[in-house]
């Protein structure tokens, strides 16, 4: 079997994902959950099947925005809790094949990606509201099961049925009255009693039997590959990979809510896809498409707008490694107050979120700086060093050359060393 380090080469030097979440809810415009959230009965519910005819998806226009953004990488939502499938299941009728659109997202997707020269992900939700075993285990166990098999079946085809997939991201692993090990904010997978109800050992097994380097986050009661801390950026674990999943919109919501008011900054968006490159972890970021398949002028500009940053910093982002002192990323502190730092190789990348003006100043580096360069720019800045690992930058332009996030790459003598100041850690 192909080793760990080798199949997360290629996340790790993606840092940047674009998550998808589309489907019948995006008809409503009140978000996924909005079945349960309104308490819709399937039946009801699955009367939307009827208006979902989305004529103006086009896959490849996903493809390239996610592309024009610097995104490596996609992952689709192949069916969400509803149970809709945005695929040519062959054990459920509930699909966008076998109702009004009659088509494969999927299958578009696919190829759109792959056109496009992203990574293929898909999303695809264990629980399935549909099922009343789901809600009561006890009362239902035949529903449960036939959920539970559902779940293995649906996965078996989309790991057999679309070529190579690079990324399976389970969601919805939640049951009920079992006790439940992920936290929002870190996305602990181990979950016992969970895995046990999903076979997930067995579910995976046969994942990687069909998808030999594919990549598994940690939502199915089992760690595998990926922690996958949700609405909060967080720094990976030393020799584990973790993606960090956001909306751009309010977080009650990743399917298209037709009035979402709070939608995130670019420069807010900047600053988190920095902090989790700072901490050798993935940003992936979430885009809710409209029911007819087109994506909404908030997103799109938000997108471009971090496309044109990143075409000008992206080498501070891609393949970020992780600078570590007393096991936390001094990425997280080592910006100071008015910036984050990233790291590759022996360059540090000082990413200023809050222009000092003519001089910087930055405390904790043990290595000589032997250049500093506005990569916005390309303006070589003069370099002063204290015995005490002090760094001040002196000569840079009164006003910040870029508002959101501007880059200073520091070439250092050697990988990245930090100081601990009298014992009091960065
Ligand atoms: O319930 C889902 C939610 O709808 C969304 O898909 C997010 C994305 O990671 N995951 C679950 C909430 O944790």
């Amino acid at each position: 079997m192909i080793s760990y380090e080798k199949r997360m080469a290629w996340f790790n030097q993606a840092r940047f994902g674009m998550f998808i979440h589309w489907g019948l809810y995006s008809l409503l415009g009140r978000g996924e959950w909005t079945m349960f959230a309104e308490r819709i009965p399937p039946d009801e519910y699955a009367k939307l099947s009827a208006q979902f005819k989305p004529a103006k998806f086009d896959a490849d226009s996903w493809a390239s925005l996610a592309k024009e953004a610097g995104m490596k990488y996609l992952v689709l939502t192949t069916r969400h809790h509803d149970g809709f499938c945005l695929y040519d299941s062959k054990v459920s009728d509930f699909t966008s094949v076998k109702t009004a659109a009659r088509r494969d997202f999927v299958a578009e997707y696919v190829k759109s990606c792959r056109k496009a020269g992203l990574k293929v992900g898909f999303y695809h939700s264990l629980l399935d509201w549909r099922f009343p075993g789901y809600f009561n285990r006890k009362k239902y166990p035949d529903s449960f099961q036939a959920m539970v098999k559902q779940l293995h079946d649906q996965v078996r085809e989309l790991m057999t049925n679309y070529g190579k997939i690079d990324y399976l991201f389970y969601d919805g692993e939640w049951i009920p009255n079992v006790p439940m090990a992920r936290g929002m904010e870190e996305g602990k997978g181990k979950s016992p009693e969970i895995a046990k109800l999903w076979r997930a050992k067995e579910l995976n097994r046969m994942v990687r039997k069909f998808q030999p380097e594919i990549i598994i986050n940690n939502r199915s009661g089992l760690d595998e590959d990926v922690d996958t801390p949700e609405q909060a950026v967080a720094a990976s674990k030393p020799g584990r990979a973790s993606e960090s999943c956001m909306t751009m919109g309010d977080s009650c919501g990743w399917g298209y809510i037709k009035n979402n008011s709070n939608f995130k900054t670019t420069t807010q968006l900047i600053q988190y896809l920095v902090t989790a490159a700072s901490g050798a972890g993935n940003y992936l970021l979430n885009i809710g498409p409209k029911p007819d398949g087109t994506i909404r002028e908030e997103e799109v500009t938000r997108l471009k707008e971090i496309g044109k940053w990143m075409k000008v910093n992206a080498e501070s982002i891609y393949s970020s490694e992780r600078i570590t002192t007393h096991n936390s990323p001094v990425g997280d502190w080592l910006g100071g107050i008015i910036g984050k730092t990233t790291a590759k190789g022996n360059n540090l990348y000082w990413h200023i979120f809050r222009w000092p003006g003519e001089t910087a100043s930055i405390p904790g580096i043990k290595n000589e700086v032997l250049s500093a360069t506005v990569l916005a720019t390309g303006q070589k800045v003069k370099i002063e060093q204290t015995t005490d690992g002090r760094l001040f930058l002196t000569g840079l332009p009164k006003e910040p050359p870029d508002q959101n996030d501007t880059v200073i790459k520091l070439k250092l003598d050697g990988k990245p060393k930090t100081i601990n100041y009298n014992g009091i850690p960065l």
